[in-house]
């Protein structure tokens, strides 16, 4: 049996899924090539002032021409798994009718690729980059957006669904609807609380509406993906058992509400948490959900992605004012977590990994658990050609052991997907913060495997943590 004491080793199920994932237009480039649109992050990034030095995606990883040599780094990496997004202004320049043949072509060729390397294919249709056309008629404010996208997952799932069995429908609603249209830090830029509202609703819609579609054409597996975290106070970090006060108690609940079952009771139960109701019932009214959308919201989902980078600390603060990420927070105040933080200033606690996963498989135990996204930018220095991005490995070790721990507490953990194989576009960070465990070099576009990448090929062979027994000099060695 499995001694899972620190560096000891850690056996993970048989068949558990290790891999990478990435997002179009964070690695793709080649963003005028085979008829692609614009999407909502061309026209965000090479607009003045919004990404870190004016940074786009543009020619990103340039991944759009290496992909075949991307699928063999990652067979050399051993990857088993690799989830990627489909751009939908790929497939529709416009957002809605014609499909450009071009666009399936290529995600045609990565997936034939990736099966002939014997890594399985994971398909994410929306990861942010929503055709500029549906933006410019009120994109996800717009109810029509989630009828067109799931035109969309049609068409890609006609192309693509005899080989790729697990299909992701939205990235992130939380994401794309509080950083793009609530705060404006992410395309589109919009930032109004009731629009964030009407967003994260018709996200909802559409993973419903493309549930279904995906369904009824017999894709063997649908999941949806959230940025899960569990909500802290600042003594509960230290001491997860620690009884909160009534009013801490209370603000734990409306951040957890906001951030997390916000999206897990809509699509995992059919309802909105009543706290979430009354808050948009005070940003822009509840207008927008209409009759039956619970009931297409809720469609069976085989798996739920997970997403985990930080948790969320709070605690009750008479009069403080709302914090513009959450709308409805007044007297809550969010504070650092007084632990060691990544490049992106976000706090490290794994543990936070192993109380997401088991309070998933208390809360919502019938969906199966996949970790879509984990890992951490940190300033890596180039030696010669290798990189000792230490801190990384560290990383990673902390948030498998914390996985482990869940499994063995009994949550249903199929896999782990590291975030990302490629350093790429972070976003508003632009090319600053590097998540890859593969090093770019972005004038040169060279990729070099980090030491985390070694160190997780290594994992991926043993099925877990292996570790040989610390070598001790014996007694004759040192005299
Ligand atoms: C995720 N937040 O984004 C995305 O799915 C990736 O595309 C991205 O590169 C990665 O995490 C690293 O940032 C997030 O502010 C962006 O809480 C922002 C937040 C969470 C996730």
């Amino acid at each position: 049996t499995t001694v899972s004491s620190r560096g000891e080793t850690l056996a993970f199920p048989p068949g558990f899924v290790w891999g990478a994932a990435t997002a179009a237009y964070q690695i793709e480039g080649g963003v005028r090539e085979g008829g692609r649109g614009p999407s909502v992050w061309d026209t965000f990034s090479h607009t003045p002032g919004r990404t870190a030095d004016g940074h786009t995606g543009d020619v990103a990883c340039d991944h759009y021409r290496r992909h075949a040599d991307d699928v063999r780094l990652m067979a050399e990496l051993g990857l088993r798994a690799y989830r990627f997004s489909v751009a939908w202004p790929r497939i529709q320049p416009d957002g809605s009718g014609p499909v450009n043949a071009a666009g399936l072509d290529f995600y045609e060729r990565l997936v034939d690729e990736l099966l002939a390397a014997d890594i399985t294919p994971y398909a994410t249709l929306y990861h942010w980059d929503l055709p500029q056309a549906l933006e410019d008629r009120g994109g996800w404010t717009d109810r029509d957006t989630a009828y067109r996208f799931a035109d969309y997952a049609r068409a890609v799932h006609d192309r693509l669904g005899d080989r790729v069995g697990t299909w992701m429908t939205v990235n992130e609603p939380w994401v794309a609807a509080v950083l793009g249209y609530g705060i404006g830090v992410h395309a589109p830029g919009r930032a109004s609380a009731a629009e964030a509202f009407r967003a994260s609703h018709h996200l909802l819609l559409a993973h419903g509406l493309s549930a279904r579609v995906l369904r009824e054409g017999g894709a063997r597996e649908i999941a949806l993906t959230l940025n899960l975290a569990p909500v802290l106070t600042p003594g509960r970090l230290n001491d997860p058992e620690l009884t909160l006060s009534e009013q801490d108690a209370e603000a734990v609940d409306r951040v957890d509400c906001l951030i997390n079952r916000q999206f897990l009771d809509p699509t995992l139960r059919g309802e909105y948490p009543a706290p979430v109701l009354a808050i948009m019932d005070r940003h822009g009214g509840l207008g927008h959900i209409r009759d039956g959308d619970l009931k297409t919201i809720n469609q069976p989902v085989d798996l739920l992605g997970i997403n985990y980078y930080t948790p969320c600390v709070v605690r009750s603060e008479p009069g403080e004012p709302a914090n513009a990420a959450y709308p409805g927070t007044e007297d809550i105040l969010f504070s650092g977590a007084h632990a060691p933080t990544t490049a992106m200033g976000w706090a490290i606690v794994p543990t936070g990994l192993t109380q997401v996963l088991t309070r998933l498989s208390r809360d919502y135990p019938e969906v199966g658990l996949l970790v879509t996204e984990n890992g951490a930018a940190f300033d890596d220095v180039v030696t010669g050609d290798r990189v000792h991005d230490t801190d990384r490995t560290a990383f990673f070790e902390g948030h498998l052991r914390a996985a482990h721990a869940a499994i063995e507490a009994g949550a249903d953990l199929r896999g782990f997907l590291v975030w990302s194989l490629l350093d790429n576009f972070e976003w508003a960070e632009g090319y600053h913060k590097r998540f890859g465990i593969v090093h770019v070099d972005f004038e040169t576009q060279r990729r070099l495997p980090k030491d985390s990448a070694l160190w997780y090929r290594e994992v991926i062979r043993h099925n877990g943590l292996h570790r040989e027994r610390a070598r001790r000099p014996t007694l004759e060695a040192v005299a």
